[in-house]
This record gives C-alpha cells, sequence and structure tokens, in this order.
C-alpha cells in the first residue's frame, strides 16, 4: 500500500523539467548546448538581455546544436525555455541571483531566477548537457581574499565543456587561474596562446594548451573525461577582435568601479552584477558591443564543440 506520507511535495517532482525540444534532441543523441540566465537577469539591461538571449539561441542552432538556457521558473528547474518564457525572464523585476547554495531556497519557496555559471553547469551536468557556453566566469575578486566565486569549485566538480571570454578584469585573472589548476580544471585556448579577459584578447596571461578547432577541443574533453577524471573544462575564446577593447583601455573603468563597490558598501552576490553595471555605464557603448560580439562567437564555438562530440562519442560514454 502507498504510504501517502511519503509522497513527494510539489516542489520535489519532476526535478528537471526539460522543454519539448530539448527532451527530443536528448532522446535523438543531437548535440545541445546549455546557456546560463544569469547573463538575461543580472548581467544584461532590457532589451538588449532578451535580444541577446535569443540570438544566442539562434547561433548555437545555425551552427548545427540544440540550445538548452537554463533558469529556474516558479520553482522547478527549467531546461530549454520557449520565446514568450524567456521575454518574460528578461522583464521581470526581483528575481533571484541563483549559484548552487540558492537551488534550495529559491524551489522551495517556489521563486524564479537566473542561474549563474556554477548553477547551469551543475544542471547541465544532471541532465546529461556536456557542452556550455557563456561570457564571462566569476573568479577570484581583486583585494578581497574571501570573495571567491563559487564558478571555480563547481568547474572543479561537474563535468561540461564551459565556452568563455576568459574573465573580466574586474577580477583577479593570475589567482582565478591558480584557483583553476588547484581544481584540476584544464584551461584551453581557443586558437590562442593567451588567456582572454573577457573584453581583451590577451590578458597577460598565458594558456598551456591550445585547441585549433573545436573538435581538437571536443577530444581534449573526452580524454579527460574518458580517464575518470570529473572535473569541468574551460574553453578560452578571444573575443571577436573587431569589438574588442584594449586592456589598458578598460583598467580605467575598472579601478572607477571597484572604487564605486566600496563606496557603496557592496558585498557578497551583490558584488558582482554592482562591477558589471558600472563597468557598463562607466565604458559606455564600447563594452556593450564587445559583451554582445563574445556571447555569440562563444555560442558557435560551443555548438561546434557540441557537434564534435555528438560525432566522436555518444554522451552516455561519460555517464
Ligand atoms: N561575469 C560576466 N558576466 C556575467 C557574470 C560574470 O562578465 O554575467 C555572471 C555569471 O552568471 C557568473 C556570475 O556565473 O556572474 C558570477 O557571480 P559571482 O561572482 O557572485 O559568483
Ligand atoms: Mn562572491
Amino acid at each position: 500500500m502507498e504510504n501517502t506520507d511519503r509522497l513527494p511535495l510539489p516542489s520535489q517532482r519532476a526535478q528537471f523539467v526539460r522543454s519539448e525540444e530539448v527532451e527530443k534532441a536528448r532522446l535523438g543523441h543531437k548535440p545541445i548546448v546549455a546557456l546560463e540566465s544569469t547573463v538575461i537577469t543580472h548581467g544584461l539591461p532590457w532589451p538588449e538581455n532578451l535580444d541577446l538571449a535569443l540570438s544566442m539561441e539562434r547561433t548555437v542552432r545555425e551552427n548545427g546544436a540544440v540550445p538548452a538556457t537554463i533558469a529556474i521558473l516558479d520553482g522547478q528547474v527549467r531546461v530549454g525555455l520557449s520565446g514568450d518564457e524567456l521575454e518574460a525572464l528578461s522583464k521581470a523585476t526581483g528575481v533571484r541571483k541563483v549559484s548552487v547554495r540558492d537551488f534550495g531556497p529559491v524551489i522551495g519557496k517556489g521563486l524564479s531566477g537566473g542561474t549563474t555559471v556554477a548553477a547551469t553547469m551543475f544542471v547541465a551536468e544532471k541532465t546529461g548537457i556536456k557542452v556550455f557556453a557563456t561570457g564571462g566566469i566569476g573568479g577570484v575578486h581583486r583585494d578581497a581574499p574571501y570573495d571567491v566565486s563559487a564558478d571555480l569549485p563547481q568547474l572543479g566538480r561537474s563535468p561540461v565543456v564551459v565556452v568563455c571570454a576568459g574573465a573580466k578584469s574586474i577580477l583577479d585573472i593570475p589567482k582565478t587561474a591558480e584557483y583553476l589548476e588547484t581544481q584540476g580544471v584544464p584551461v584551453i585556448g581557443y586558437q590562442t596562446d593567451a588567456f582572454p579577459a573577457f573584453y581583451s584578447v590577451d590578458s597577460g596571461l598565458k594558456v598551456e594548451f591550445r585547441a585549433d578547432t573545436a573538435l581538437e577541443a571536443a577530444q581534449i574533453a573526452e580524454a579527460h573525461w574518458n580517464l575518470g577524471l570529473r572535473s569541468g573544462v574551460l574553453l578560452v575564446v578571444p573575443p571577436p577582435a573587431a569589438t574588442a577593447v584594449p586592456i589598458d583601455r578598460i583598467e580605467e573603468v575598472i579601478k572607477q568601479a571597484l572604487a564605486q563597490a566600496v563606496e557603496a558598501d557592496i558585498h557578497g552576490s551583490a558584488m558582482t552584477p554592482f562591477l558589471l553595471a558600472r563597468v557598463k555605464e562607466l565604458s559606455g557603448g564600447d563594452s556593450l558591443r564587445a559583451n554582445l560580439a563574445l556571447l555569440l562567437n562563444n555560442a558557435a564555438v560551443a555548438a561546434q564543440v557540441a557537434v564534435g562530440m555528438s560525432q566522436k562519442a555518444p554522451m552516455a560514454r561519460y555517464l
């Protein structure tokens, strides 16, 4: 006899809800690319955020893969959103920024939120998605020894290729690279020997390995996971040259943004969104243009890596 006391609460049913398109892609072993949603809810202003979300999805499709934007809507972890849902998320105010520690409270309370790199990696792993495109990862903050983004330990835990343009120089990039090494995360330059700094093609830091094609990047990740290693692989892609901003030009703006954060007494999860908004404000349209261009570029590379992986081996091989 069924013990009704043990029936799950509504919030515990269907823990990861795939859209029809993503479910079909999964059943058909099609390449899928995960996309985060903090960039929509906290990273970019309306209406650029919706434009960007739709353009990233289109770019993934044009490159032969199926996009799966991940977010929490009314207490449900959703993998793949409709156009209407993307629009509602882009316009919504008061939605949470969800990192890994926030799943329980946000789901338990039936709230909505945009997932960070860390949270999106976790959902990608749980739903069998091997490739994820984003703009920049969180990292070790400058002059703030205890502010280390949860993105970094999660990169050490979830076997997903994260395609990004490195990290913004609002962060301490050398310390971020050291943390990635400690976590056993391979950092691979895509057609570059330099670790990019988001707006800028070169942070001044070198990467030890490069992949010159998406297929090569896929093979590196496969080799890593086939040994039983379980960490993520960070594929760093330089921002497109046409819109990139030299690092010394952005440094002045970043110094001002950091000083304003101290003045405004910003802490915790509010820090990164505050700095992103200030940098955007202070650097005018240039940084926004670079930001949008690199996000689309990363979506294209990620789709090509996912296609490379699906041609080489079924995903089930790693699970
Ligand atoms: N860096 C950016 N743009 C972003 C973020 C970081 O250039 O939108 C977002 C990502 O979602 C990332 C999160 O996972 O901020 C990191 O926040 P925190 O530093 O609080 O971990
Ligand atoms: Mn932090």
